[in-house]
């Protein structure tokens, strides 16, 4: 294990301390709070029940690198901590039909990625679940929840909004669509970066193929592809949301997690539970930090944490 010595220590603590000072810092995290408050408003509203989240539990969303995950033992059985909320969401669903969470989440990311402006070890995710509800459900409240929020924002984080000189331009409903195969011919491997480039307005990425997305979500009409989506932020601030409609029958994810040679035994509890019976849902999850980046228009999702995590980087 790497240890970090005394001196390298109150260094680190002295960054840590003039960060706490920093106005864009705090202004950030005083907007990244309005944020939360309407988000909470409107869900609560549309008679969502809030959860409080899961840390650490036996199974958690794989990704798509596995090498995310933080593993350890309690009481000798094996427990990893949250890296999205997706299982525990689709299990309490038994419990209620409309359920959301700001849940931590915890991914080993590439040192790499501490350089995109969108990526932390840890951050919170505004996850929500439907029990019943298509796809295009969730996707329509998605885009009510975005264009109450940034009405509410414009109108209520004036002082804030002045401080990072954002103008904030009103989303258009409907959002533009696009299927993953249209982009991909269009931009190559990079589409996600150049459609957020390239648009005026949010936009959908939909259908997925399998091969390069999580094992959990429903296959739509095209096999193999799925029924799930991306929501893309404009002006180069990438990923917003993840989300679809949840496939629900254990046969059919056993059927997925052979085709993409994934040990099943990994997911037993996951297993165990649909075979069980759970309903079918949908939903999708949203990062606060990014979410407040995009608002505030930062070039990094680091000033909206008071003690961001960077990768591969020491973090209080
Ligand atoms: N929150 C996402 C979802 O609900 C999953 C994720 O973050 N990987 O589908």
């Amino acid at each position: 294990m790497q240890s970090i010595n005394k001196e390298e220590l109150k260094e680190k603590l002295r960054e840590t301390k003039n960060f706490l000072k920093d106005e864009r810092v705090i202004t950030a995290n005083r907007l990244k709070g309005k944020i939360i408050g309407i988000l909470r408003d409107f869900l609560k509203e549309k008679g969502f029940v809030e959860l409080l989240p899961v840390v650490a539990s036996p199974v958690t969303d794989p990704l798509s690198s596995p090498e995310t995950t933080v593993s350890f033992n309690v009481y000798g059985y094996p427990f990893q901590l949250t890296k999205s909320m997706i299982f525990h969401k689709q299990f309490a669903m038994l419990a209620f039909e409309r359920i959301f969470i700001f849940s931590p989440n915890f991914r080993i990311e590439k040192k790499e990625m501490a350089k995109t402006g969108r990526h932390l070890v840890e951050f919170t995710q505004f996850d929500l679940e439907v029990r019943g509800a298509t796809r295009k459900e969730v996707m329509e409240l998605a885009e009510e929840m975005i264009i109450g929020l940034v009405t509410r924002i414009i109108d209520e984080a004036k002082d804030e909004m002045e401080f990072f000189e954002r103008k904030l331009k009103m989303p258009i409903r409907p959002f533009k669509v696009v299927t993953y195969s249209e982009a991909y011919s269009k931009f190559g491997k990079d589409l996600e970066a150049r459609l957020s480039q390239s648009s005026e307005g949010h936009i959908w990425l939909i259908d997925f193929p399998e091969k390069i997305r999580e094992f959990y979500y429903l296959e739509g009409e095209r096999t193999f592809y799925l029924k799930d989506f991306d929501l893309i932020y404009p002006e180069g601030f990438g990923e917003a949301i993840s989300g679809g409609k949840r496939e629900w029958r254990a046969e059919k994810i056993r059927e997925r997690l052979k085709r993409k040679r994934i040990n099943e035994d990994l997911y037993s509890p996951y297993l165990i539970m649909l075979e069980q019976g759970i309903p079918p849902s949908a939903g999708f999850g949203i990062g606060i930090e990014r979410l407040t980046r995009f608002i505030a228009g930062l070039e990094s999702v680091k000033f909206c944490r008071l003690f961001p995590k960077l990768p591969g980087e020491f973090g209080l």
